[in-house]
């Protein structure tokens, strides 16, 4: 038996699924989810000894792949001088300064540790600052797993969202209003009948969590006067796109700017952390100054914020994420057009280190779009390049991540597989 095989038997009867996050468990490609046991740049090596280039990059965090020298010695400095304090420091003043200066809509940010505390928080301060309890969000964008988030579309615009998670109160989730992303006349239909009501709508600029979803053009700046003409809070969560897509996340490349943006993932470079921040006007709800509640006994812990600070740092070099963008775009690209000439429908989009792959014809534009695609050869396609040391996200659902660790060696390794895989596909089907 295998090591993967031996280890997931005895974590299942531990812990639920034998995974501490869902998709980890290979529910949606089936099979056993390899349990790694050490990474360096852009490869991981599973618990059979067996190594991968790694496309998942711990879902991230990890812009400069695995244990990058700088970031490693940052910890180490950092450890060395004491864990955590639950104190002020000045290493969170440091990350404060940057992610102000790095985010020009960000003026006030406060640090946690995780993207669902941030986003949480982000919903709260909004209620609280509007005086508003209602929320807009979008199907398939996901904003981490707190209740007024995990909500679905009712079986109409103007019915109440759905929990689509057991445990979420209906009442709750009936203050989460929920359309389909890029849809421009439901958005406005939305704020016709409750604009008045809505504190905030929270949107990923670009989509990471349906698979890889752009925004279309004028959808974001639709969202943007919308609510500036309903004094809604415009929150934008990028956990995801942060300092991955470009140094002043997707703001910055749509030239939009949100009232409330959330960020987690490459702030911590791997270690957990997570902030959210935005107009100060808004942030001085949060208490002590005002009147609405936050906090966190590792909020801001000072190893976690020297990770971050360093891969941060290594992410503000000249050209970083052009360089990023060009492996990115030569790996999906590379891909899709080996998938198209083995005569399988395929497309694939990029920005910075993001990526999402498909099996159908042109990029889908919201989440029925993206189910649309073919998963059973996505499945296949996905056993067939982790049998070639190739780790996807073991999802059709998931968006993809490259490292600036990924070089031309690991194009050219991942094109070969791609096109013998294909090649196998084509003679099975
Ligand atoms: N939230 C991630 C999926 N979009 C999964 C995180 C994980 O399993 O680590």
């Amino acid at each position: 038996m295998s090591r993967n095989q031996e280890l997931f038997d005895r974590s299942r009867q531990l812990i639920p699924g034998g995974v501490n996050s869902p998709v980890r468990a290979f529910g949606g490609v089936g099979g056993v989810p390899r349990f790694f046991q050490r990474g360096a740049g852009a490869r991981v090596q599973d618990a059979d000894g067996k190594s991968y280039i790694d496309y998942v990059c711990s879902w991230g965090p990890l812009l400069h792949g695995h244990a990058h020298p700088k970031v490693l010695e940052a910890v180490r400095t950092a450890m060395e001088k004491g864990l955590s304090f639950g104190a002020p420091t000045g290493l969170e003043l440091e990350m404060a300064e940057l992610l102000c200066e790095l985010v020009p809509s960000i003026e006030q940010v406060r640090l946690n540790s995780s993207g669902t505390e941030a986003t949480m928080s982000a919903i709260r301060v909004a209620r609280g600052f509007t005086g508003r309890s209602r929320i807009l969000k979008f199907d398939g964008c996901y904003h981490g797993h707190s209740d007024s988030l995990l909500v679905k579309a009712g079986s109409g615009l103007l019915t109440f969202g759905q929990p689509s998670s057991g445990g979420v109160p209906a009442e709750l989730a009936a203050l989460t209003t929920v359309v389909d992303y890029n849809d421009a006349t439901a958005v406005r239909a939305a704020f016709a009948e409750f604009g008045h009501e809505l504190a905030a709508v929270i949107v990923e600029p670009i989509a990471g969590n349906m698979n890889f979803v752009l925004p279309e053009a004028g959808f974001l700046q639709l969202l943007r006067d919308l609510c500036t003409e309903h004094g809604t809070v415009l929150i934008f969560d990028e956990v995801m796109t942060g300092f991955r897509v470009a140094l002043g996340g997707a703001q910055s490349l749509y030239g939009i700017r949100p009232e409330l943006t959330t960020l987690g993932k490459v702030i911590g470079g791997g270690l957990p952390i997570a902030a959210f921040g935005g107009r100060r006007d808004i942030m001085s709800c949060l208490a002590p100054v005002g009147s609405v509640y936050q906090a966190g006994t590792l909020s801001g812990n000072p190893v976690a914020v020297s990770a971050g600070l360093a891969t941060l740092r290594l992410a503000q070099e000249e050209g970083f994420h052009m360089a990023l963008g060009e492996v990115t775009h030569a790996v999906t690209e590379g891909i899709a057009e080996r998938g198209r000439a083995a005569g399988f429908p395929m497309v694939a989009a990029s920005v910075g280190g993001m990526f999402g792959i498909f099996f159908r014809n042109g990029l889908p534009r919201n989440l029925p779009e993206v189910m649309e695609c073919d998963r059973d050869t996505f499945n296949r396609f996905f056993h067939g390049m982790l049998d070639e040391g190739i780790y996807l996200a073991p999802s059709a659902y998931e968006a993809g991540f490259v490292s600036a660790a990924h070089g031309s060696a690991e194009i050219g390794e991942t094109l070969d597989a791609a096109e013998r895989v294909f090649a196998h596909l084509r003679t099975a089907s």
